[in-house]
Parts: C-alpha cells; structure tokens; sequence
C-alpha cells in the first residue's frame, strides 16, 4: 500500500491535472478509445508525459443512463491497468474512479493512492476503507444515480445545497478517519444539473475554497459546453478551457481533463501572464 501525500499532487503548483483514463466502452466522450489494458496503460503513461500530476482510472461510465457495471467486471476493467501503470511509472499518482469499496480496496492495495467517488462517500465501508490505505479521497455531488440524475434537475439554491452536501460528506469520511487534508471535493458539474446550476456553481467555485479543502472540478468536453455553444463533444476543447477559468481563482484546485497538453499548456499562460 502506498502512502498519500497531498503536496505531491501539487508539486507542479495548482491548478494540478489529474488525467482522465476510461477504461470502459460506454463513456460519453472516450467510450471504447481504451478499453483493454494494453491500450490503457499506454493512454496513462501518454498522460503522465503530457503532464498529468495524477491518473484517474475509471471502469464504469457515470453519463447520465449509463449501465451500472458489476464489481466483478469494473475490478476486471481497471486493476490491470492499475498494476500495469505502477509497474511501468512506479512514481505515478493514481486515482481510481469508483464508488464500489471492493474495487477501491483492491486498487489501493496495488498502489493507487486515491479514491474518486461520485457518490461522496455514501458508503460507510468506502470511507472505512480509504481512512484505512491512508489515500485520498475525492468527495463529488451527484444527485441521484447517472441512470436518474437529469430527471429532476431543480433546487432552491443550488450553491447552498451542494455546499450543506459535500462539508456534511467530509465530516461524515473525518468521523470514519480520513483526514481533512486528504478530502478532495468537488461540485459535481453535470451531475443532476442543469445549465444553469452549473454556472451557478463554477462562478462560486472559488468561495469554497475558504472551507480549507482542495477542490476537484470536472467541466472536460461536458455537455452544459454543448448546450452554451452547440459544439459537438469531440469539438469542446475551447469551451472546456474557458470553464476551467473560476479554478484559476482557487489556491488548492485539481482540473479532471481529457486534454492534458493543451490544458497545460492552458494553465502555463495563464500562470505567465498572472491570472492565477
Ligand atoms: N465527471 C465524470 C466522471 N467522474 N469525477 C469527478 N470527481 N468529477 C467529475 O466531474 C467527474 C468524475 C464524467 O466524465 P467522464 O469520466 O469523461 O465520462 P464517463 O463517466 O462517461 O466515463
């Protein structure tokens, strides 16, 4: 089991990187692109180059009507490529994309050092299980489950909800024993949202980062991008840069993209020219 050092994410500044890898067929943007550990393994070392601070592994896609995946068949999906990454980059970060503890427990033990739960942790053994590795743990909003998310998409304050949500989550995992320092969350774009709860919620990004915890935002080629521009998903490469704009403003923020060089390259200007 490897140890989880925060400042390790963070050794290139902030905003870090953390590199999307879908081991699955099914996800919305990268479906089938790499699925088979072969193929995703050298898809995660192409994001360490491209300057991926951390890898996230994910084996069950979480668009909205995605097919929920057994255990059996996302630890199958992502273990592999889990093992064949420390193998290859013994130094590489990983995170694993799952809300199943049994696959969290497995990945941990193979040298992930992080969890990335959309379900914030709503699974006591989830929480048991990161406090246990000593990994870090990503705590996102989603409403529902991807297959009934976008059914209901409306709140009184969506700020003020999500919010209430994630620091009751990070209570929650802290009673458990995890550590406040290695409790990531994130607001959930796309997740039981609509257009405009979204935008609500990247501009009050920066504000929560008062709460003390790092952040994580996922806005990569999402479809609230379409729905501002009408640009197709493989076309959202501008529109996803643009909306990585509020984390500039966060002094703690990790960015969950598909496009790893040309975020980077992103945030190198942007640091150059004294936005962040
Ligand atoms: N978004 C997706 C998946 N996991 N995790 C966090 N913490 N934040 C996010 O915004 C987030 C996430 C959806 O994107 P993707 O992985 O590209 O698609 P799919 O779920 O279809 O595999």
């Amino acid at each position: 089991m490897r140890c989880f050092e925060p400042e390790a994410i963070f050794a290139q500044g902030s905003p870090a990187i953390m590199g999307i890898l879908n081991v699955t067929p099914d996800s919305f943007s990268d479906g089938g692109l790499f699925f088979g550990t072969v193929l995703a393994v050298r898809r995660g070392r192409e994001l360490l180059s491209a300057g991926a601070g951390v890898v996230d592994v994910g084996g069950e896609s979480t668009r909205p009507g995605a097919q929920p995946v057994s255990a059996e068949e996302e630890g199958a999906r992502v273990l592999p490529v889990v093992a064949g990454l420390v193998a290859q980059a013994p130094q590489a970060l990983i995170s694993v994309d799952t809300s199943k503890p049994e696959v969290a427990e497995q990945a941990l033990q193979q040298g992930a050092v992080m969890i990335n739960d959309v379900t914030a942790g709503c699974q006591e053994r989830m929480l048991e299980v990161v406090a246990r590795a000593g990994a870090g743990l990503v705590l996102m909003h989603m409403r529902g489950t991807p297959q009934t998310m976008q059914q209901d998409t409306r709140y009184t304050q969506v700020v003020a909800e999500v919010a209430e949500f994630l620091l009751a989550q990070a209570e929650r995992a802290q009673r458990a024993g995890v550590p406040a320092s290695h409790i990531f969350l994130d607001p959930g774009i796309g997740f039981g949202k609509d257009l405009e709860g979204n935008l609500a919620l990247l501009r009050a990004l920066p504000q929560w980062a008062a709460w003390g915890y790092p952040l994580v935002l996922g806005v990569s080629r999402k479809s609230f991008i379409g729905h501002l521009t009408g640009a197709p998903v493989g076309e959202r490469l501008p529109g996803s840069l643009a909306a990585l704009l509020p984390a500039l403003r966060c002094p703690q923020v990790v960015v969950r993209v598909h496009d790893v060089a040309a975020t980077r390259q992103f945030l190198q200007v942007a640091r150059a020219v004294g936005v962040t």
